[in-house]
């Protein structure tokens, strides 16, 4: 069988993503560090990878898939146990919808690249970026704040599922900005704590990764 490689950044929430799903589904893998902040997503070795220029790029069974939602699927469909969505067809659009919040209606406002287009083609300072970044956090939060059960430790039934998986990378990228009160969102800081304590969540985390500490 051919290696399975992640090639990521450590501290990129996308690339976490793809790291809890591959620790749920038990696969191991190995890291190929593509630098961010050294902008190795666009050079000519990571563009020949896959055209997207960012990260995560997953190399599995043969293949290289970009997006990490692509790659989350993937994993689920060729490894079907744990399932990362319910058999119920109202439950697995509900897990979509709550995924898609964070994926498709917070990430991209806040991502890297975003964030440098708005310094580099309207001259944002820090303060401008940094109030950006909780505009968007703060409005997609309220909205899963209403959408998250008032109880239990996952976001949807008592299984780990997809949406889950976005939650906790979107909640530290939340927590690199100290001015955004989490404390207004309690059903998402409940679930985000009580996910992080789950093995598979633990070990995929940026402060786990090797490239932490050489920080
Ligand atoms: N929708 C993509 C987002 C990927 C993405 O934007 N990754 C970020 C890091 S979290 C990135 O590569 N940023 C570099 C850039 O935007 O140039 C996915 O889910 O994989």
């Amino acid at each position: 069988m051919s290696e399975t490689i992640l090639y990521g950044y450590w501290r990129s929430s996308a690339t976490y993503r793809t790291r809890i799903a591959l620790n749920l589904k038990g696969i191991s893998y190995r890291t190929v560090g593509v630098h961010l902040l050294k902008d190795e997503q666009v050079q000519p070795a990571h563009l020949a990878r896959h055209p997207s220029g960012r990260v995560p790029i997953l190399e599995i069974d043969g293949h290289r898939i970009g997006q990490s939602m692509a790659m989350v699927e993937y994993l689920d469909e060729t490894r079907p146990e744990p399932a990362l969505l319910p058999r119920d067809a109202v439950l697995r659009a509900h897990v979509r919808d709550l995924k898609d919040q964070i994926v498709a209606d917070i990430h991209p406002l806040n991502n890297t690249s975003t964030l440098a287009r708005l310094r580099g083609q309207f001259g944002a300072d820090d303060a401008a970026i940094a109030s950006w970044y909780e505009h968007w956090i703060v409005r997609g939060f309220r909205v899963l704040e209403q959408m998250l059960p008032a109880e239990g430790d996952v976001c949807v039934g008592h299984e780990v599922t997809l949406a889950d998986i976005v939650l906790v990378p979107q909640v530290a990228n939340a927590r690199r900005y100290p001015q955004i009160d989490l404390s207004q969102f309690p059903n998402v800081v409940r679930i985000d704590a009580a996910l992080k304590k789950l093995q598979a969540f633990h070990d995929a985390a940026p402060e786990q990764q090797p490239e932490a500490s050489q920080q």
